[in-house]
């Protein structure tokens, strides 16, 4: 790790998010104060590329990319806005990132020379659009690759035998199978690849003017590093394509320089050169720091239009029946998981419209006339598809309280039974990936209803607060900044912990009711066997 110095007096600390429909900046003060946000819309600020919330869905139904030359655009435009917005690049002390996961960058034998060569005077564009070997970046969305699944599964032991080994089972969208695909199908431009990048790793490799390395959190998303060694996986980079290692380069822990920014920055825009790049990693690593989950215990739920439940834990335990692990982005020695529902506020939403309320408030009234537990009934409400567990057959499944199922509720135990089943579900499928909460931070929308936080709190048994989730990404962008540069100045790992000290506390919206909680637990396991029923 090299050593920083900065003679900057009041620094800032930028955090990039190179997310799917755009590129967004938060920047932080020493005091970790959120002193400005900027932002570019791919559709909007570059309609050139004719993409659709930032991406191209292929005819195949399966296949979704985006261009990399865009995300260079995209950094072009956003810097030349904050310039015209007279802000002080010069007291910039470090920048990190954060990248949509799985997406990767595919770069050609002229692309190190290009980034090493970048001349003041003319856009990143303009110098940077020869570099890829692939023009259409395949990213997360992407579902074309089961068969490249089948195979590493195959080869590797088995779905469970993937998961041990590199935190998931074979995902479509991981980056392993992108690249297995890719070199199946078009080996021409496999061969004239010299570096294949992830999205975050890219986007630091234009800061600093060199390939950055990729980090060992964003790493985790690719079926292809061993989350315990945190190097590649030779099996799996054998499972892959010949000559990958070379292609992937190096990986570092998130917290690790990966260089200064280039003189390009320094000429164009005013950087200081002792500005340091610390590593990037993929945005929900990023947004476990931007709501500060440093600890083991600390979960975040997320309830949005898909429902997230992260968090830091010592020991993996990965499952190849749901959710990831990925190396922590904040511990190196720790561990981060994360299950994703696809049947999230739509869902809510639904039940609500059956429910004849007019409002939230309305519809927590409800829920609050039937009784903690609603009597032993359960529904699964399966709106869309589920991912946790697999249910492939939407509706709707309603139990009485002796098992047998049932065609319809009362509005009150309707309102009630989604909240409870949605997280006993949690709960549950959470606990199998080693996620035992300590603390709650509720975020996302529904996450302001009191009715929804009660339930949430009794069922886990554990207080629940609530935050900010907005921008979490590049805030916990800016927060790595802060942390990764530190440990640079100081030459050794500081815990995170020790960084957000300053960091106002996240408020207190529940403490459980232990009653309540015994009687959940009580009705874990009619709730999985029931569940088992459903997904069949
Ligand atoms: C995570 C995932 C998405 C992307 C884009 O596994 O595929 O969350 O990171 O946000």
């Amino acid at each position: 790790m090299t050593t920083t110095k900065s003679d900057i007096t009041e620094p800032l600390f930028v955090g990039l998010d190179s997310s799917t429909q755009g590129l967004k900046t938060v920047i932080i003060d020493a005091a970790l104060n959120v002193t400005g946000e900027y932002g570019v819309n791919f559709d909007e600020d570059l309609p050139e590329f004719k993409t659709e919330g930032g991406v191209h869905h292929d005819e195949d139904g399966l296949t979704v990319t985006s261009p990399p030359l865009m995300w260079v655009k995209a950094l072009d435009l956003l810097l030349r806005k904050m310039a015209d917005d007279g802000f002080p690049f010069s007291r910039v002390a470090a920048i990190s990132g954060s990248g949509q996961q799985h997406g990767s960058v595919w770069l050609n034998d002229k692309a190190r020379n290009a980034l090493q060569g970048l001349k003041a005077g003319s856009t990143l564009a303009s110098q940077l659009r020869g570099i890829f070997s692939l023009k259409r970046s395949p990213i997360w969305m992407d579902s074309s690759t089961t068969a490249q699944c089948e195979d590493r599964e195959m080869m590797l032991g088995g779905a469970q035998a993937v998961a041990e080994l590199t935190g998931s089972r074979a995902y479509e969208r991981f980056t392993g199978n992108q690249i297995a695909k890719i070199y199946q199908q078009d080996p021409r431009s496999y061969d004239t690849t010299e570096h294949i990048a992830l999205v975050s790793s890219f986007m630091a490799s234009l800061l600093i003017g060199d390939y950055a390395p990729i980090d060992t959190s964003d790493g985790s998303g690719m079926n292809l590093m061993s989350i315990r060694s945190k190097q590649w996986s030779s099996g799996a980079l054998d499972c892959t394509a010949p000559g990958l290692a070379y292609r992937l380069g190096e990986i570092a822990a998130s917290h690790e320089l990966a260089g200064k920014v280039q003189g390009y920055f320094v000429e164009e825009f005013g950087f200081d050169p002792g500005c340091d790049v610390v590593v990037f990693s993929g945005d929900n690593p990023n947004s476990l720091a931007g709501l500060r989950l440093q600890h083991t215990g600390d979960i975040a739920i997320s309830l949005g239009t898909s429902d997230t439940v992260f968090g830091s834990l010592a020991e993996p335990k990965p499952s190849a029946d749901e959710g990831h692990i990925f190396v922590n982005p904040v511990d190196p020695d720790a561990y981060m998981a994360m299950i994703c529902y696809k049947n999230g506020s739509l869902t809510r939403e639904y039940v609500r419209d059956l429910c004849s309320v007019e409002s939230w408030k309305e519809y927590g009234d409800l829920v609050d006339t039937s009784p903690v537990g609603n009597e032993g009934q359960i529904g699964f409400y399966i709106r869309e598809p589920e991912i946790t567990p697999t249910i492939l057959n939407t509706g709707v499944h309603r139990f009485g309280g002796n098992g047998q199922e049932v065609d319809s509720f009362s509005e009150a135990a309707e309102a009630r039974a989604v909240l409870e089943g949605q997280f006993l579900s949690m709960r549950i499928h959470g606990s199998k990936i080693g996620l035992a909460p300590a603390t709650i931070l509720a975020t996302g929308g529904a996450s302001v209803d009191p009715t929804v936080i009660r339930v949430m709190s009794d069922v886990f048994g554990v207080p629940v607060f609530v935050g900010e989730s907005a921008n979490s990404a590049a805030l916990g962008a800016a927060y790595r900044a802060v942390h990764g540069w530190t440990c640079g100045k100081e030459g050794k790992f500081i815990p995170f912990a020790d960084i957000l000290a300053t960091a106002p506390p996240f408020q207190k919206a529940a403490d459980p009711d232990m009653d309540a909680h015994a009687l959940y637990t009580a009705m874990l396991d009619r709730y999985a066997e029931l569940e088992n029923g459903i997904a069949g």
